[in-house]
């Protein structure tokens, strides 16, 4: 197929920039050293039907693209796990990576390896687009991580696969999913009994409860930097030690991601859902901002909503510590005036970045009956916390010149953690 530009709604320049990484319609014209395909492997697609071994040792891993609504690109590619008769100790093997890809714009395979979310390979064209990494030496593989770079969102399928060193793949998972950039897609090799492990799922929704004037809210942004989005930390001990593990939506290194999002939960029931696929700007707009508000003199009813799926967390861990950190909105995310209003967080239930929207909560405003769901999300669970003004603001010196604010979940996520131990 001749690659030809991808379209460019209106966009933002964040979301143009993104763009860019995804889509370079000069490309063909570019020209790269070296042999864009791997010696060994032209970048077809298909492969073996069975399975990976998981004791098995890899030397190549291949991805292959078989449907993607732009140019197939990828920003990063982090692999862990351990080289072969080497103690068995998982490290970051990324930067012992070479690449190859089946076709290449102006931006070369080794850029998705690069350790850096700004740099991507891209194929130049439209699937089906073949990215191949091969390891100087054997190793296990534990970790596979994609960083999704493309525009618009949409429906991709990818499939991940690993060879040893005769390169007959076999493929370890498929992808197949509505995505969009900044996504991470993570693939974790099955480890001892972990099958019989259930999910670990971190789901809040909050609102306001109390409220003293219709500016008067208390809401969380990262004003546009990344870093400043919602994080989650645990702390947790296991037979072999402790460890750290952090989740924040789109940054490079995290253990995964953490979603926020508001919801308008009223007519219109606006949400990232409620956006046109191709309008990343519209749900961004949406997604990061953990916001609730009440309808005090005919405010919009926001409600706030977090996902995160812990399950890297082991089945076996004892969770000593979780910190939530949240970023308050430096503008107006708590009036300097306001003392008293407060937030109620509740349990939700898992959701879809790209789908979510507000029609979850509502009901018809003819006839007062809940709607039908549109969207898989969380109604009001359990209570969890209440966060107020006074006390969990200003008394501990959070506001807004002083943002970055954090809370303390531990006795919430060691519940999660029992609960999952007890299934
Ligand atoms: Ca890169």
């Amino acid at each position: 197929m001749r690659p030809v530009p991808c379209p460019l709604p209106q966009l933002t320049f964040s979301v143009l920039m993104l763009v860019v990484i995804s889509c370079t319609p000069d490309a063909a014209v570019e020209q790269q050293q070296g042999n864009p395909q791997s010696p060994q492997d032209n970048g077809e697609t298909g492969g073996q039907d069975t399975a990976q071994n998981p004791e098995g040792t890899v030397r190549s891993l291949r991805i292959v693209t078989e449907l993607s609504p732009s140019w197939v690109a990828w920003s990063e590619v982090e692999v862990w796990g351990s080289w072969d008769q080497e103690g068995g100790e998982v490290v970051n093997l990324t930067g012992d990576l070479q690449a190859w890809s089946s076709s290449q714009g102006s931006d070369a395979p080794y850029q998705a390896v690069d350790g850096n979310p700004d740099t991507s390979w891209n194929s130049g064209d439209f699937a089906p687009a073949t990215l191949v990494l091969d390891l100087p030496r054997p190793a296990v593989i534990s970790e596979v991580r994609l960083r999704v770079t493309q525009s618009p969102a949409g429906p991709t399928r990818h499939l991940l696969q690993a060879a040893s060193s005769d390169k007959n793949y076999g493929t370890l998972t498929v992808f197949e999913d509505e995505t969009f950039s900044g996504e991470w897609l993570v693939y974790r090799a099955p480890v001892g009994d972990i099958e019989d492990c259930p999910a670990l799922e971190f789901s809040l929704i909050m609102e306001q409860t109390t409220q003293p004037c219709s500016d008067c809210f208390i809401w969380f942004w990262g004003m546009g930097v990344p870093e400043q989005r919602p994080r989650l930390e645990v702390d947790y001990t296991t037979e072999t030690g402790s460890r750290t593990v952090q989740f924040q939506a789109g940054i490079p290194g995290m253990d995964g991601d953490l979603w926020a999002a508001r919801i308008l939960a009223e007519n219109p029931w606006w949400g990232p859902g409620a956006c046109d696929p191709t309008n990343e700007a519209c749900r961004a707009d949406f997604l990061h901002h953990f916001q609730a508000r009440g309808t005090v003199d005919g405010a919009p009813l926001w409600h706030g909503i977090l996902f995160s799926d812990l399950s890297v967390i082991p089945c076996d861990a004892t969770i000593t510590r979780a910190y939530l950190h949240l970023h308050i909105n430096e503008a107006e995310g708590l009036a300097n005036s306001d003392h008293t209003s407060v937030v109620a967080i509740h349990r939700g239930h898992a959701w879809d970045p790209v789908s979510v929207d507000g029609l979850r909560y509502g009901t018809d405003p003819n006839t007062g009956e809940a709607l039908t769901w549109s969207t898989t999300g969380g109604d009001f669970g359990d209570f969890v916390m209440e966060l107020q003004a006074q006390r969990d603001f200003w008394d501990r010196g959070f506001n807004k010149s002083n943002p970055k604010a954090w809370f303390d979940l531990t006795q919430h996520v060691d519940s999660l953690q029992g609960e999952r131990q007890d299934r």
